[in-house]
């Protein structure tokens, strides 16, 4: 598209990139694209031909551009996850189609500095020879979708490759089911087909006379009664719990062998007895049960996973139930012992998981170069050069509980991600990994800048970890569409691995791609005996509302509150989150302080961090705790704020939304960016209106201006007035904000259940088991492709640092 519209305006183009390159080389990101190309034109009528005109939609497009006169090369996104590279000689205007890894070579140039150090691992700056590193030339046969809206959608898109690949006239087609179905057993007990059902005929036959014999019989016919006729024809147990049950799956499978087609295909998988065990990794941080939340690095990941192994427990109960099978299922979250736990459980090797029957935290500890314990807590940043070791240890340990491999493995986080890769590529285990944040994302150019960074986050480390994981990986779920491709206007945060160099050290020609059928999209939900609405008065918990009384009300300042709230009668604003930067609580409180409007219409009240800098451990969190005090006194908050230290009783928490709900409040989640945002459906659980980041996956949570509102934290005055317009509405009506309480409720209920989410990932489970199965050979040459990256690459950066 860019040779016709640099033919279209000629002459406004020429002195367009005229500017561009009029200040040298650098790096141009979309608004200063778009600033310079409208400061370009004088004439008014120009302007708007040109912006409304093809190139104004390229700009417009353009993510960012290299400037390197006289050539300018553009990032084009045209559509979610669709790019094109081009590079345009600014004089003569012509343009030339580049590939990724050319525009990353000239990308890396900007950032040539000849007074980096000289490590011998990292490369010289201006090698060009740098190492790249391109996985989609080891993707070439596995097909991709091909449409921005299928992004996400996976399992749906798998089941109609799998579908294709076992359809043709030959019945020997689909005999790479025959062979996967053969292979499923538990503990060496053989299940559905038993070891003489070597050919498709004999299959075929089994199971038109097995559905025969159990459509005469009545259908609660337990399957007790139909083992022996189904084992003369060579099928084991496994089909169904009674007649009706076995019926419905034998003739599922029939019909997929009849003419394979994805419904089927999907239902099928979703009844095959594949998964009893499954490990979950989430390593760093406290993860526990009680008195974690809120401490450094534990937020909303433990408690994403404990709901999350409570519903799959539930359902894989009802699944084997029906299966007809006598199995326990057991499920393991693999954590880090901590000995010196601060009071917590976190030095308890084995815990298990409160309201499951059959799952437990399982903790292993970290080792220190001399072989002992690591006692104390470290941060995700610096986590990197405990893990392999950790992987053998925690295989060893997982092994000996579960007596055998794992049918699953779970990973959380870079950390938890990489080592479910180290484990599953040795255990040969299906493997499914979870982002919750991927850091690039949220710290600008950090891939670029990576090495000014490196020694605070240890980015060169983690950007490779996220890289092997996401490409062992055989299937990743996210919790919204925006976090792998954003939306019109922005990458995704999986989109932005897509293509992307950190100068001398790595350039990834191809990290991942979006279209992938890995993707899939499950979205968490919030513990509905925890976050309920408030207007449950029966099931409102009375005998807590004087603690939360004192909590948001008592005079005077503890070690537990700040600040406190003059006027009782106004509503509540309220927030909670950790106190990282990213959260942006100390941002709304300058909304807070600079909008006098909103000082007057709410209290503000939040939940974050603790308020004394001495007893943090955390490097933002110090920083972030000044602040908060600085903005106190800057702008005279005491006796409209309440600023509270962070609470860590979940059940309490869902009483305090209610509560705040009674103020007829609202709920504000301020960060600059957030991945998806449990807060955000916790109040939305609890009826309380809901304004939240449009930065992520809030954005996607709600419908701006239906379940709730977006609100954008670049621009605090823009915030700080929307928020005071909900005030200002619900006061000049109240039925507006009874309006928004029920949409929020509704949103949820339609979309963010935990039991949505179990039956999905279930299912991913055990498709992808069987899809792995069909391109064996590709995957064989991907993972000698990544075990060399990890061998060459991770490792050696493990070893420039060393642990405190
Ligand atoms: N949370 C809490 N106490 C606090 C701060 C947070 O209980 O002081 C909980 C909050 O209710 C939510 C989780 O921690 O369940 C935070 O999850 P979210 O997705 O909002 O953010 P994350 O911390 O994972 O980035
Ligand atoms: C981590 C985050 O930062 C949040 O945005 C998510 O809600 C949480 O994990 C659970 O996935």
């Amino acid at each position: 598209m860019m040779p016709d519209a640099l033919r279209q305006n000629r002459y406004q183009m020429k002195r367009c990139f005229q500017r561009y390159v009029s200040k040298g080389r650098k790096l141009m990101k979309n608004q200063q694209l778009m600033e310079e190309l409208e400061k370009s034109l004088d004439d008014k009528v120009d302007k708007e031909k040109l912006v409304e005109g093809f190139l104004g939609y390229i700009i417009c497009s353009t993510q960012e551009a290299v400037v390197l006169p006289p050539f300018v090369a553009f990032a084009v996104r045209l559509n979610p996850g669709i790019w094109e590279f081009v590079k345009v000689h600014s004089d003569d205007l012509s343009v030339e189609g580049i590939t990724p890894s050319d525009y990353l070579k000239l990308k890396e140039t900007l950032y040539h500095d000849a007074s980096i150090h000289d490590s011998p691992i990292w490369a010289k700056q201006d090698d060009n020879y740098q190492l790249e590193v391109d996985f989609g030339a080891v993707d070439l046969s596995t097909p991709h979708l091909t449409l921005p809206s299928s992004i996400g959608n996976g399992l749906q898109f798998i089941s109609k490759f799998m579908s294709s690949k076992l359809q043709s006239d030959k019945p020997e087609s689909s005999k790479p089911l025959l062979d996967y179905l053969l292979t499923l057993n538990h503990r060496g007990e053989k299940l559905m087909v038993s070891d003489t059902m070597d050919t498709m005929s004999k299959l075929q036959t089994a199971l038109l006379l097995a559905e025969v014999f159990v459509s005469g019989l009545p259908k609660d016919t337990p399957y007790l009664k139909l083992e022996q006729r189904f084992q003369e024809w060579g099928l084991e147990k496994g089909w169904g719990d009674n007649a009706e049950r076995c019926k419905e799956t034998l003739n599922c499978l029939s019909e997929v062998l009849e003419a394979p087609d994805p419904a089927n295909m999907e239902k099928f998988f979703s009844r095959v007895p594949s998964i009893f065990n499954i490990v979950v990794f989430s390593i760093h941080g406290y993860f526990g049960q009680e008195k974690v939340l809120g401490l450094p690095d534990t937020g909303g990941q433990v408690v994403y996973i404990l709901d999350q192994v409570r519903a799959m427990e539930e359902e894989l109960l009802q699944r084997i139930k029906q299966q007809g099978l006598n199995v326990t299922p057991k499920i393991l979250v693999l954590t880090r012992l901590i000995p010196d736990a601060k009071g917590t459980k976190c030095n308890v090797e084995i815990e298990p998981v409160e309201h499951t029957k059959h799952s437990n935290i399982v903790r292993v500890p970290f080792k220190s170069q001399d072989g002992k314990d690591l006692r104390h807590w470290v941060s995700r940043f610096d986590i990197y050069p405990y893990l392999e070791r950790y992987a053998q240890d925690a295989t060893a340990k997982i092994l000996k509980i579960l007596e055998g491999k794992p049918d699953l493995i779970i990973g959380n986080y870079t950390d938890g991600n990489l080592v479910a890769s180290l484990v599953s590529s040795k255990l040969g285990v299906t493997q499914g990994t979870i982002a919750h944040a991927l850091e690039k994302t949220k710290y600008e150019d950090s891939d670029v800048k990576w090495r000014e960074m490196d020694q605070k986050y240890h980015f060169s480390c983690q950007f490779t970890a996220d890289m092997i994981a996401m490409n062992t990986s055989d299937f990743i779920v996210t919790s919204t569409y925006q976090e792998i491709a954003g939306s019109k206007e922005k990458p995704g945060q999986y989109e932005q691995h897509y293509a992307f160099t950190m100068p001398g050290l790595c350039r990834f020609a191809t990290g991942i791609n979006v279209f992938d059928p890995k993707f899939n999209i499950a979205a968490p939900g919030a513990d509905q005996s925890i976050y309920f609405p408030f207007t449950q008065k029966k099931n409102r918990l009375t005998h807590l509302h004087p603690q939360i009384e004192e909590l948001l009300y008592s005079k005077g300042d503890t070690d537990e509150h700040i600040g406190h709230l003059a006027d009782r009668s106004k509503p509540i604003l309220f927030s909670m989150a950790r106190l990282d930067k990213v959260k942006n609580i100390t941002g709304l409180v300058e909304w807070y302080g600079q909008n006098k409007k909103l000082r007057e219409l709410a209290n503000l009240v939040v939940v974050a961090g603790l308020l004394d800098a001495s007893q943090s451990g955390d490097r933002e969190e110090i920083e972030e705790i000044n602040k908060m005090h600085e903005l106190i006194d800057r702008f005279q908050l005491k006796g409209h704020i309440r600023w509270i230290r962070a609470q860590t009783d979940r059940v309490r928490n869902g009483e305090l939304y209610r509560c705040i709900a009674d103020t007829k409040g609202a709920f504000v989640q301020p960060a600059l960016y957030e991945a998806f945002g449990l807060t955000v459906i916790e109040a939305m659980n609890c009826g309380l209106p809901t304004l939240a980041t449009n930065q992520g996956g809030p954005a996607e949570i709600i419908v701006d201006g239906v379940s709730g509102f977006h609100v954008n934290p670049t621009n605090g005055d823009e915030a700080g007035a929307k928020i005071a317009d909900f005030f200002q509405k619900c006061k000049e009506d109240v039925s507006y904000w009874n309006k928004l309480s029920t949409a929020a409720l509704q949103r949820i209920y339609e979309c963010y259940t935990w039991k949505i989410y179990a039956t999905r990932v279930l299912n991913m489970g055990s498709t992808y088991a069987f899809w792995k199965t069909l391109n064996k050979e590709e995957r064989q040459a991907k993972q000698c492709y990544l075990q060399m990256f990890y061998n060459l690459q991770f490792r050696n950066l493990v070893s420039t640092y060393t642990p405190e």
